[in-house]
């Protein structure tokens, strides 16, 4: 099946073409799926009808935001997400979105590097989606990449970004349950989250548990958002009790969402 990004297809044609697409991301064909992601992100009528044809978010995915500034142990925390998911027999979708358009993208060749252990399990699709464009657009096609994931029945959806800018925010809005890493040691990037990304945060890890100044920042954050855990993400020490915490989120959400009022802090940001 050929879909020319540019061309004299006419609307019908697209629709038609999107409509066998999506057909077969249903049946979790990766290959179909990788390339309606890619039509979302380069948008056009190709992007639109993509979008149109999958319909309303199903909500069946839990789907978590892993957020924090560059080096902070997203990527390494992500992995061990995806080893314990894969354990409990879950399938796990993961989209890296780089939405900074940094100049060099080295660290996103890390992500793809690191995250190549998982190349050979069927139960685990990991997509990068640089930014093309402007940050909402970004966003939107982020989004959507989250609803294919979910027409192709992922069970877990994790999405990397880095916590800043307002893109972010948007790209946060698709998760039921956003974990801010931090790093120990780094006074200003601690106050800055407080500023900012504790408002969005569900969950608050603080990663590299090994290194000196871990339990300080973990006290100082405490005080500021009720669900904060120290992990390893090399190690894998604490990623339990974090599978714990949005488990526990989750629950919440569902209960919310059944009309019970949870009166758990932790569910603060229900949507
Ligand atoms: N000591 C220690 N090092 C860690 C831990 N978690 C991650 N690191 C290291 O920190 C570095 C950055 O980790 P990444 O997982 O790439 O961080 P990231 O947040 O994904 O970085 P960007 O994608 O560039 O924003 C790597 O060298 C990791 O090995 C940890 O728990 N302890
Ligand atoms: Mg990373």
């Amino acid at each position: 099946m050929v879909f020319p990004e540019v061309g004299p297809m006419t609307r019908t044609q697209v629709t038609t073409d999107v409509a066998s697409l999506i057909e077969q991301v249903k049946t979790g064909d990766v290959r179909a799926l990788s390339r309606a992601i890619t039509l979302l992100e380069i948008g056009g009528p190709n992007g639109a009808a993509v979008s149109q044809r999958l319909g309303p978010r199903r909500g069946r995915a839990n789907v978590i935001g892993v957020t924090g500034y560059p080096g902070a142990g997203k990527s390494t925390l992500i992995a061990q997400l995806i080893a314990a998911y894969r354990r409990l027999g879950m399938t796990v979708g993961v989209l890296a979105v780089d939405i900074s358009s940094r100049v060099t993208g080295g660290a996103l060749l890390g992500d793809r590097i690191r995250m190549q252990d998982w190349a050979a399990d069927a139960g685990v699709y990991i997509r990068s989606m640089a930014t093309r464009g402007h940050a909402g657009g970004l966003a939107r096609a982020t989004g959507d990449a989250v609803r294919v994931l979910e027409t192709a029945e992922y069970d877990v959806v994790l999405i990397e970004t880095i916590g800043v800018g307002q893109g972010e925010l948007d790209v946060m809005d698709v998760a039921a349950t956003v974990v801010a890493v931090v790093a120990p040691g780094l006074g200003d990037e601690v106050q800055a989250m407080k500023a900012g990304l504790l408002e969005v945060a569900h969950i608050v890890v603080v990663n590299k548990g090994d290194h000196p100044g871990a339990e300080t920042t973990l006290r100082d954050l405490r005080e500021w958002c009720p669900s904060v855990l120290k992990v390893v993400a090399t190690t894998g020490e604490g990623v339990g009790d974090l599978l714990a915490l949005i488990a526990e989120r989750r629950r919440m959400r569902d209960l919310a969402a059944s009309g019970i009022r949870p009166s758990l802090r932790s569910a603060r940001r229900q949507s």
